[in-house]
């Protein structure tokens, strides 16, 4: 091949990349991407698309298999699952897919509450109804979706305060009872209360915080010394505690918003040499109530766990299927949680799943 061939050649293959790369640029605007299990998808059923948050907890693998076992064909379903991982711009990404591939319905379980209103309305105005799972959203526009399935967090949150009030008053009637009084400065005096707050602006951290906050302030001896945020996660769970840790030298309590959180709280108190839970150190309350933190409650490592009921697949597909039939559905459907205690706990465990 003489030179001129070669330049030729050369100007006609960058010609052919400059012109693939420009065929490429619309299928970015579309919006459109491939789901793992899209070749399953069968559109003589229901189709739902599902934007998980993540896959942070314990708590998180649980309501997922519940929605995952629920939205099956033998139901009349076909799933298209989206794990967000922890990000609000992945999630909304994902559901714009499921809108642009016209799904029959949206399920969507939103990791912050602000900031939805903008692709919500885009799935409205395509006429695809939303169902908003486990954490709320934030917006003025009740329209934008068709129903509500989780758990009340700010009742979630009072319980805690409700069971510290009573605990704090058990540790006193005991120490009144008993001869040398020792114990009641606990009681009568401060209570220094460290919080691990979950991911900041999401409902379950909103909900369980004021919730507690508003049992807290009815109590001149409780002082709330630190909160921060772990990310409902068990590595900066332990990362903030150890942190209080170093900081403070006389933690009553800890106030855990999930278990995770509160299995590297566990270990970072452990790694300082202090001792917790139900003869320990540091009374610890936690959130969830998954068969982890039950094996810790058996060995008195924590005290309580609110429970925070993570199966809602089938309320999901029962919603769905009114609305397939016309029906009208609450917009706000609630899964009630108990409260667990230590004492209990090899018995309350019973029967549980996850
Ligand atoms: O407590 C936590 C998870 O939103 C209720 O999210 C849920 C919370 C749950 O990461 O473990």
């Amino acid at each position: 091949m003489n030179k001129k061939n070669k330049i030729l050649l050369l100007l006609l293959f960058v010609g052919l990349i400059a012109l693939s790369s420009c065929s490429l640029k619309p299928l970015k605007n579309i919006q459109y991407k491939e789901f793992e299990n899209m070749e399953d998808i069968d559109s003589d059923l229901i189709i739902v698309g599902f934007s998980q948050l993540g896959s942070e907890s314990d708590w998180r693998t649980a309501n997922t298999k519940s929605i995952q076992n629920a939205l099956i064909s033998e139901n009349g379903f076909s799933l298209i699952f989206a794990n967000g991982r922890q990000k609000q711009e992945n999630q909304i990404k994902d559901v714009r897919s499921f809108i642009f591939q016209e799904v029959d319905y949206i399920v969507i379980a939103p990791v912050t509450e602000t900031g939805w209103d903008t692709v919500l309305t885009e799935a409205r105005d395509a006429g695809i109804p939303v169902v908003i799972v486990d954490r709320m959203i934030d917006t003025e526009d009740e329209s934008l979706y068709a129903a509500v399935v989780g758990t009340d967090k700010h009742a979630e949150g009072m319980k805690a305060g409700i069971w510290l009030e009573k605990h704090l008053e058990k540790v006193k009637q005991a120490s009144d009872a008993s001869p040398d009084g020792s114990g009641t400065e606990y009681v009568e005096e401060d209570v220094n209360i460290v919080i691990l707050e979950g991911t900041i602006n999401s409902t379950a951290q909103i909900g369980r915080s004021q919730g507690f906050d508003d049992i807290a302030k009815n109590h001149e001896n409780w002082n709330i010394i630190a909160r921060e945020s772990g990310d409902f996660t068990k590595a900066k769970g332990k990362e903030v505690m150890a942190k209080y840790l170093r900081e403070f030298d006389d933690i009553d309590v800890l106030v855990s918003q999930n278990d995770d959180m509160t299995f590297g709280a566990i270990e970072a108190i452990q790694e300082a040499g202090l001792t917790c839970g139900v003869n320990g150190d540091i009374t610890i309350i936690s959130f969830d109530a998954v068969s982890r933190a039950f094996d810790m409650m058996e060995e008195g490592l924590i005290n309580v766990v609110i429970e925070c009921n993570p199966l809602q697949g089938d309320l999901i597909s029962e919603i769905i299927e009114r609305l397939e039939n016309g029906e009208e559905v609450p917009k706000i459907s609630y899964v009630d949680g108990k409260v667990f205690e230590a004492e209990n706990a090899s018995i309350d465990r019973i029967g549980r799943s996850y």
